[in-house]
């Protein structure tokens, strides 16, 4: 039995949508576990490369017996399977959608992302919906990211400003679109590659935030790229950090980190911390800190390192 390599599109219920040489393959994993990743809720998700067997009788169908090396991934706790899950992999650009209203912005989400996106991933932030107005504190914000180091591009998927920018920044590369639901991302990928109709949601007005069109990642091929729309997420829960290296995923921290008195220092309540002091000279944005500290809170509540 010969074993073929492909892509991993999409997946629901252990039956994931694998593309391999111009054919999509319905395929399941063998016995229900990877060897390796035993323990693991999600082994799989949309980018992930596999090895798997072509069903001998339906020759649409095959079984997965191994997951290939990640180059990296997107991943949050989950909280309701008390375990991480992994919503993209593989992936050149991750397109960190925020919007400028309806639902509220939300920096503290963004702060989240970039908290969990490694190092080798390279982030944008896309401000969507700037057809309804952008205030001013907001501005400040997304150029507070932009002097960190992160780019960002305003946009609207509605009017269509700085759709061409935003199409040529992901041409040929494979991006994932992670944000809040209701941000917008379906509809973003509607207009950048049009004919998929992936499914768009209207934001509930009780709530003054998005449905959850989207259920789970998929994974879209075009010619030179692709990109994976992911499900709505109403949090990003951090895992896997430890409380005293949060700083490291801080990169307005980083130039001030280094005149703390003690190291490692969690920037808490410790005398004489460059980072507080970057706070109270404002250097430092005060709701960047507040997102730093409710995520070490977290951390340390949950001991997840
Ligand atoms: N005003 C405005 N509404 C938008 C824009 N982009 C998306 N929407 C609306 O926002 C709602 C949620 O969009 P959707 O793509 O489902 O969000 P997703 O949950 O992030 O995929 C829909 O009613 C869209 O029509 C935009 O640029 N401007
Ligand atoms: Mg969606
Ligand atoms: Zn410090």
């Amino acid at each position: 039995m010969s074993l073929m390599e492909g892509l991993i599109l999409t997946g629901i219920n252990n039956i994931f949508t694998v593309h391999s040489e111009n054919n999509l393959y319905l395929c399941e994993i063998k016995g229900k576990v990877l060897r390796g990743l035993e323990n693991v809720y999600n082994p799989l998700a949309a980018g992930d490369k596999v090895k798997f067997a072509v069903d001998e009788i339906s020759d649409n169908k095959g079984m997965i017996v191994e997951r290939l090396k990640r180059k990296n991934e997107f991943s949050r706790w989950n909280n309701k399977r008390n375990a991480p899950q992994t919503i993209a992999a593989n992936i050149d650009y991750l397109i960190c959608v925020a919007s400028a209203g309806n639902p509220p912005f939300r920096p503290r989400f963004i702060d989240r992302v970039l908290v969990m996106a490694e190092s080798g991933i390279d982030v944008l932030v896309v401000l969507n919906k700037s057809d309804i107005g952008i205030d001013n504190t907001t501005m400040v914000r997304m150029e507070d990211y932009k002097r960190m180091g992160y780019n960002y591009i305003v946009c609207s998927a509605e009017t269509g400003e700085n759709m061409d920018t935003l199409k040529k920044i992901i041409s040929g590369k494979i991006s994932a679109f992670v944000g809040q639901s209701g941000v917008g991302k379906s509809t973003l990928l509607n207009v950048l590659y049009p004919g998929h109709e992936l499914k768009t949601g209207a934001v509930s007005i009780k709530h003054d935030r998005g449905r959850h069109t989207t259920n789970y990642s998929k994974l879209i091929f075009e010619d030179d790229g692709g990109f994976i729309d992911t499900p709505g997420i109403r949090e990003i829960e951090i895992f896997g950090i430890n409380p005293d290296d949060l700083g490291f995923h801080f990169n307005d921290f980083s130039e001030f980190r280094e005149t703390c008195r003690f190291q490692p220092c969690q920037h808490k309540n410790e005398p004489d911390c460059g980072v507080i002091k970057a706070v109270e000279d404002g250097l430092i944005h005060p709701d960047r800190y507040e997102s730093y500290l409710r995520i070490l809170a977290s951390l340390e509540q949950s001991g997840a390192v």
